[in-house]
């Protein structure tokens, strides 16, 4: 298929999609949303990818939502605008595989909460995230206020969310927005090398640990365990009993 907001690569069951759209700074247009649902539907229909990397092309990974197709709309448009994205991000939390954010550049309101919706994110040392939507007298639509406060807390959160503070990507490992940074150069490379980490463990396991995971956090406590008895115990008898053989017999485990 042939997109014109974004690019799509896959090797060795990792998919890779890169923003496209540089000279906008990758900003979030409706053509994004609605090319980058589409190739969700082939990837959660198909066997294609084990696992998805996103990234963008050139300085930015998205320096937001694109402010020249929002400054015209109307209060409806509006929402439906935010739904239309929040449900893409969702559908990305709880994808059947793991994704994560390869943050090139600015990663800025939608931009960065786009890097929110992963389940982590690896960052050039040249990336720089914020939430500057109170700039516009507009505040994040992407369900930034809630990833951002349970991610990093609310008063991190809150810090960014009013000042509208750009900060870099030391600050953001500080606090916890990214897991790690790399050399500009070096950043895909390595989250590559992540993702064949990942993919070198048991798959259903992968799987399992994300679904518990992410459900668990839109649960209350006991749910969430009674999730993970539940997943467990599923995986007993199949790979579980083939993880564990193996390790008992000194082998390496055939998934
Ligand atoms: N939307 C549209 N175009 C953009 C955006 C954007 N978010 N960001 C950059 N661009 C465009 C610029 O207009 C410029 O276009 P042109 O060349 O035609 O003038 C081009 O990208 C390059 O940008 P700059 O020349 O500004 O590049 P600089 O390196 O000088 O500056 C910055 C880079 C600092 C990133 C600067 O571009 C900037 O401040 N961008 C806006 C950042 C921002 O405010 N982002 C938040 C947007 S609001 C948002 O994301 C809300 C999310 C929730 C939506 C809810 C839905 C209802």
């Amino acid at each position: 298929m042939n997109y014109t907001s974004i690019r799509f690569e896959s090797q060795d069951q990792i998919g890779i999609v890169t923003l496209n759209r540089p000279e906008a700074l990758n900003a979030l247009h409706s053509v994004f949303f609605h090319e980058a649902g589409l190739l969700f539907d082939d990837l959660e229909r198909s066997d294609l990818i084990k696992l998805l990397i996103i990234t963008g092309e050139g300085k930015a990974f998205a320096a937001g939502a694109d402010i020249s197709e929002m400054v015209n709309m109307t209060q409806e448009q509006g929402m439906e605008f935010s739904r239309n994205g929040q449900h893409f991000f969702n559908r990305i939390e709880h994808a059947p595989f793991p994704v994560i954010a390869a943050v090139n550049g600015f990663a800025l309101g939608g931009g960065c909460e786009l890097a929110l919706a992963c389940d982590f994110r690896f960052s050039s040392e040249k990336a720089k995230f914020g939430q500057p939507e109170v700039n516009l007298g507009m505040i994040p639509g992407f369900a930034g206020t809630q990833r951002l406060a349970r991610l990093v807390g609310s008063g991190n959160a809150l810090h960014l969310l009013y000042t509208a503070s750009i900060i870099d990507a030391e600050e953001a490992y500080r606090i916890g927005l990214v897991q790690k940074v790399f050399q500009h150069d070096w950043l895909l490379d390595e989250t590559i090398a992540t993702a064949k980490l990942i993919l070198s463990k048991g798959p259903e396991s992968i799987k399992k640990v994300k679904k518990v995971t992410r459900k668990g956090l839109t649960m209350d406590f006991a749910s969430g365990c009674a999730l993970e008895t539940k997943e467990f115990g599923n995986q007993f008898g199949n790979e579980g009993a083939e993880g564990m053989r193996a390790f008992l017999e000194k082998r390496t485990p055939q998934w």
